[in-house]
């Protein structure tokens, strides 16, 4: 079934403020620490984009007790039927989707919780138009994959088990939906027979790290400092803009794990 926008319209978006210990975040190769104040101020840049691309956004007060929860996608899915509460698959991170049911059910979004054995992060479920893609990755099992499968084909949403590259974190690292019936991907994934229904645009050699950004209704924002991949973005008549990400990189974070995107309807 096509849903028409479901992937980049939004009317509101959940953020997370970093914690102090993001310093100790998660990270598979360490090239550095972090700095606090400057995570927080590129935060800071990233949820004003957020603002300007139309969405009212909440901002979650920090958990310090977990250092990787700025990146809040991992924790929940949000479709218009509610929202899905995920489970990590790192030890570290497995308790950021109690406290956080506890805060969207506050906001007044409908909460499914999470009833598998298995592991899922939201990093690897790219929901597009016409399908969700569930990434099976070191985060992702396959128990985790059959629950949320089971649970989203009841509300009629095709679900689809692919490969997260191996060296890759989370299948959102290296892909992302640029509208209904584009996708933009690394050169890992670009081939793959699950876009073979799809355009897909490939992000140029050396700035693989670009292919995590973000469409949000008419703007496309992209991380800084991948002139290439702008180029071919504005080349294709997008609507781009760049958003610095330097210290969520350094914990293999970037532009889609630091929000969760939906849309309600206004009040009647
Ligand atoms: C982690 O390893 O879990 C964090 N340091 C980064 C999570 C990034 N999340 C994402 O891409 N969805």
């Amino acid at each position: 079934m096509l849903r028409q926008g479901l992937s980049y319209q939004f009317t509101h978006a959940v953020v997370r403020k970093p914690a102090h210990s993001v310093v100790d975040g998660l990270r598979a190769t360490d090239r550095g620490s972090p700095a606090f104040a400057k995570f927080e101020s590129e935060h800071g840049v990233y949820v004003k984009a957020l603002r300007h691309a139309g969405l009212k956004v909440t901002v979650l007060e920090a958990q310090e007790d977990y250092p990787d929860s700025v990146f809040i996608e991992d924790a929940a899915l949000c479709l218009p039927e509610g929202v899905v509460l995920l489970r990590p698959g790192t030890p570290s991170r497995s308790g950021e989707p109690i406290e956080l049911a506890s805060e969207l059910g506050r906001l007044g979004l409908v909460i499914h919780p999470h009833e598998s054995g298995g592991f899922i992060d939201g990093g690897d479920i790219l929901v597009t138009d016409s399908s969700v893609l569930v990434g099976l990755s070191r985060r992702t099992d396959r128990a985790g994959f059959e629950w949320i499968s089971k649970l989203l084909q009841q509300w009629n949403y095709q679900v689809l088990a692919v490969e997260t590259p191996p060296q890759v974190l989370h299948f959102k690292s290296d892909c992302c939906v640029v509208d209904s019936t584009t996708i933009m991907a690394t050169s890992r994934l670009s081939g793959a027979s699950c876009f073979s229904d799809f355009k897909v645009l490939t992000v140029p050699a050396g700035e693989e790290a670009a292919a995590n950004s973000i469409r949000v209704n008419d703007r496309l924002f992209i991380p800084a400092g991948f002139p290439k991949t702008s180029e071919m973005l504005a080349a294709a008549g997008y609507s781009i803009e760049a958003i610095p990400v330097t210290q969520p990189r350094l914990l293999d974070g970037g532009l889609s794990c630091m929000s969760l995107r939906f849309s309600q309807p206004p009040a009647a």
